[in-house]
């Protein structure tokens, strides 16, 4: 595995010499600062390769871009309204440049409206750290009472609706709006300009779109760029939905394996592919990382390794996210199957045997309650991680060879 990290540009408190430090090869980031719609201009995407591969005092990093997370989705294109071909033009623009710059594997999902939710971005866990957190009654006190969205009542059981009702009515208004900021953080941009009418605002624009839409505006999204990725070499992967579950009446599209079958089945093109993302899909208990990886291999063309602990074996549920070797998901058992993927690509002679992978995520420990980084970003966290999963590997590849038997153990 190509092991890399995510970083935020210049301004993350989490620096490429910290980068270094924690044994990561790789850079993953975006141009964030380009509104979401706008084609990437070359000057940018050169401006920020050399913000990585150069510290200030010109000194090589040893660093480059590799993966692009995320080139991001227009809501026009995703609800297929106002001048949502130009956006696809400019997607396009933006993915011949960044192949032109030689960044090829570009991430990207397609949610509606949220990027990712949590009800906490710093609960505490066991050991005294902090880890975000998706808590379904505080949601639910959100999406009923704070929000008061119509037709939210529908979409919890009586018991959810019950607690939520009793749980909001000890809220003070400083709890309430502390909630309201943590789900809003989860939506990208600048989430300090949202505010609940914004929000609803934006839900209505799906008022006419249930899944099977959604689900074709994903297919016309990919079949409009597919032949740019393939004429320039690009590899798309999609992440999956965080939490794999619909939220706020929106439609959801991928979330489960069922979910990749359709994708695939629709559109077999080598260029379209998944990021799999044990810690998203692991918070439902039908989805098998491991079984999935073994499934859509030959499509995998970027992983996210983390876990999580569902607090129910419900969708949806209540879940945090653990550490991760901890958690529900079995990582010793996804890495083996992520090793004998590459091991398979290097047989058949793939060019992309080296998948990359970064540690996604991590809980806020030691030093990291200090630097507060972004949510989920920590620098020592997410070191901590990555050492375990290279242990993983480590281990795993030696034991594959003649020498990896234990004493005694023939
Ligand atoms: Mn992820």
């Amino acid at each position: 595995m190509r092991q890399t990290w995510r970083w935020f540009g210049p301004d993350d408190k989490v620096t490429l010499s910290d980068i270094r430090q924690a044994g990561a090869a790789g850079i993953v980031t975006a141009l964030h600062h380009i509104p979401t719609g706008l084609p990437w201009p070359p000057a940018e995407i050169i401006q920020r390769q050399r913000d990585i591969e150069c510290l200030p005092d010109g000194s090589a990093t040893g660093l480059a871009w590799e993966v692009v997370e995320s080139l991001p989705v227009s809501e026009d294109i995703k609800t297929q309204t106002a001048d949502w071909r130009a956006d696809l033009d400019a997607y396009r623009t933006s993915l011949e440049n960044l192949a032109a710059a030689g960044i090829r594997t570009v991430c990207y999902n397609f949610m509606p409206v949220l990027d990712w939710t949590r009800t906490d971005l710093a609960h505490t866990v066991a050991h005294g750290g902090t880890a975000m957190r998706f808590d379904l009654i505080d949601f639910a006190a959100f999406d009923l009472f704070i929000l008061a969205r119509g037709g939210a009542a529908e979409d919890f059981p009586e018991a959810v609706h019950e607690a939520a009702e009793a749980r909001v009515s000890r809220m003070e208004d400083r709890d309430k709006a502390k909630l309201a900021g943590n789900i809003v953080a989860g939506l990208p941009g600048a989430a300090e300009h949202w505010t609940l009418d914004g929000i609803k605002d934006q839900l209505q624009a799906y008022s006419g779109i249930r899944e099977d839409r959604l689900r074709q505006h994903h297919f016309d999204f990919l079949e409009a760029v597919a032949p740019t990725c393939e004429r320039v070499g690009i590899r798309m992967c999609c992440h999956p939905d965080d939490p794999p579950f619909p939220l706020l009446g929106l439609p959801r599209v991928m979330s489960t394996e069922s979910d990749y079958d359709r994708l695939f089945a629709a559109i077999d093109h080598p260029s379209v592919g998944m990021t799999l993302c044990t810690g998203s899909l692991g918070a439902r208990p039908d989805n098998d990382c491991a079984a999935m990886v073994r499934r859509f291999g030959p499509k995998i063309h970027f992983l996210h390794l983390r876990n999580v602990t569902r607090e129910a074996e419900t969708v949806p549920c209540s879940f945090f996210e653990d550490e991760h070797l901890g958690g529900q998901t079995n990582m010793v058992k996804v890495v083996h199957a992520v090793l004998e993927e590459e091991r398979r690509r290097k047989t058949e002679g793939r060019a992309d045997h080296d998948i990359p992978m970064r540690p996604d995520h991590g809980q806020d420990i030691l030093d990291d309650r200090h630097r507060v980084a972004q949510p989920g970003y920590p620098a020592i966290g997410r070191l901590k991680g990555l050492a375990e999963l290279r242990g993983v590997m480590a281990g795993l590849t030696f034991a594959a060879t003649s020498k990896g038997q234990l004493d005694g153990a023939a």
